[in-house]
């Protein structure tokens, strides 16, 4: 078994979408292993999307991030961090194929619903940013 992160991103919540979006995860094959809401500080936004400093999208990106509360999630399956890349489909909703989380809930390829980790790495880093080892079930130790 695997984990890693997702983040129903503020455009979500802000849109009642969070309910369907976990619906259409856990129909998807994944096990929800931990979830909290929170909402963003410019200086956690920055951080988390650190490697895109350099990006032009770079500032809108955390202005969004920081607009308004967001869920972080682990979610776990076989293969759970390649699968969740798939089940969400492409960064622009527009291009992400059709059932895809984004094809079916994202507003654009800024406001995009959703966050996955893109590798296992990242996926364990991503984990522990949001949920310190000690506030996860004994399981996942
Ligand atoms: P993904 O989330 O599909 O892995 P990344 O890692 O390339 O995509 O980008 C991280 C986030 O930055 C995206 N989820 C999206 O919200 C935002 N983003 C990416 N590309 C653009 C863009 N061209 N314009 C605006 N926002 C973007």
């Amino acid at each position: 078994m695997e984990q890693t992160l997702a983040i129903i991103k503020p455009d979500a919540v802000e849109g009642r979408r969070s309910g369907e979006i976990l619906n259409h995860l856990e129909k998807a094959g994944f096990r929800l292993r931990a979830l909290r809401m929170t909402h963003l500080t410019r200086e956690q936004a920055e951080a988390f999307y650190a490697v895109h400093r350099e990006r032009p999208f770079f500032s809108s990106l955390v202005s969004f991030m920081t607009s308004g509360p967001c869920i972080p999630l682990v979610l776990e399956s076989d293969g759970a961090v390649e699968r969740l890349r798939e089940v969400i489909g492409a960064t622009d909703p527009a291009e992400a194929e059709e059932g895809t989380v984004r094809r079916l809930y994202a507003e654009s390829k800024e406001r995009n619903a959703i966050h996955a980790s893109d590798s296992r790495e990242n996926a364990r880093d991503e984990i522990s940013f949001f949920f310190p080892r000690s506030t996860l079930l004994p399981t996942l130790g």
